[in-house]
C-alpha cells in the first residue's frame, strides 16, 4: 500500500482552530437600499494565525437562504465571508480537506451574533459603535491520519504542539528510567484505578435504582 492511503494506527493529530463572527453596527450609514443594520464577517482561522491552506482545500459558508447565492465558497485564505444584514441566524461552515488527505468534510455551526447580550465587563452599556464578536475555539481531530497527511503536519511543524512543554523536557543527565520514576508511575496507575473503581460503584448504584 502506498503512503498516500496507509493510515497510522493509534495516531491522532489535533489542530487548533477558531470560528465565529464579528459584527459592526452601521448606525444609519447607508450601504444599500435594504434596511440592513450591521456589517459582519464570519470566519474560520487557525490558532496564532496559522495558515490552514496546506490541509484545507476550501470552506463553504451556508448563509440564510434569503441571501443571494447563500452557499459561499472560499478556496483561499482568509476563509471568511463579509455581508450586511439585519438579523441573527445559523451559519453552516463546511470544511473540505485536500483530496490527498482522504478526510471527509467537517461541518461546524455558528450562530451569527449582531447584538450584545449584556453590558460590558465594567457594567457600562455597550457603546453604539462597538463591534460584537462571537468566537468558538475548537480542534480538528484527525484519527489515524494517512502518512501523507501526517507528513504534511510535521512539515508544517504542526506536531510540535503535541510534544511536552519545555518545563517537562528532561536534560541529558535525567535518567529515562529509575526505581523512583517507576514508583511514581505505579502510584499514578493506582490512583487512577481507585478513581475508576469509585466511578464503577457509583454507576452500579445508579443502574440498581432502575432495576
Ligand atoms: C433572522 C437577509 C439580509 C429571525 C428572527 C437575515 C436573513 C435571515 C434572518 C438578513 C432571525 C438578507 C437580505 C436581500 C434582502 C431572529 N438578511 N433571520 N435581505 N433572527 O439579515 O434575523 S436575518 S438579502
Amino acid at each position: 500500500m502506498s503512503s498516500a492511503s496507509k493510515r497510522l494506527k493509534g495516531v491522532s493529530v489535533a489542530r487548533p482552530i477558531y470560528y465565529g463572527s464579528i459584527a459592526y453596527p452601521l448606525n444609519g450609514k447607508k450601504v444599500s437600499d435594504a434596511d440592513h443594520t450591521h456589517r459582519w464577517t464570519v470566519m474560520l482561522k487557525g490558532l496564532n494565525n496559522e495558515d490552514l491552506s496546506y490541509y484545507i482545500k476550501k470552506v463553504v459558508f451556508k448563509l440564510h437562504e434569503t441571501y443571494p447565492n447563500p452557499l459561499r465558497t472560499v478556496e483561499q485564505p482568509p476563509f471568511e465571508i463579509s455581508e450586511t444584514g439585519w438579523g441573527e441566524f445559523e451559519i453552516t461552515i463546511k470544511i473540505y480537506f485536500h483530496t490527498m488527505t482522504m478526510e471527509k468534510p467537517v461541518q461546524l455551526y455558528h450562530h451569527l451574533r449582531l447584538h450584545p447580550y449584556e453590558d460590558d465587563l465594567n457594567g457600562q452599556p455597550w457603546p453604539k459603535d462597538k463591534p460584537v464578536m462571537s468566537m468558538t475555539y475548537d480542534e480538528l481531530v484527525f484519527n489515524e491520519p494517512t502518512e501523507t497527511l501526517y507528513q504534511a503536519f510535521s512539515d508544517h511543524n504542526a506536531l510540535a504542539l503535541n510534544l511536552p512543554n519545555k518545563k517537562s523536557i528532561k536534560d541529558s543527565t535525567t535518567p529515562l528510567f529509575s526505581a523512583q520514576l517507576e514508583q511514581e508511575e505505579i502510584e499514578r496507575l493506582d490512583s487512577a484505578q481507585r478513581e475508576i473503581n469509585i466511578q464503577i460503584a457509583a454507576l452500579k448504584q445508579k443502574l440498581a435504582a432502575y432495576d
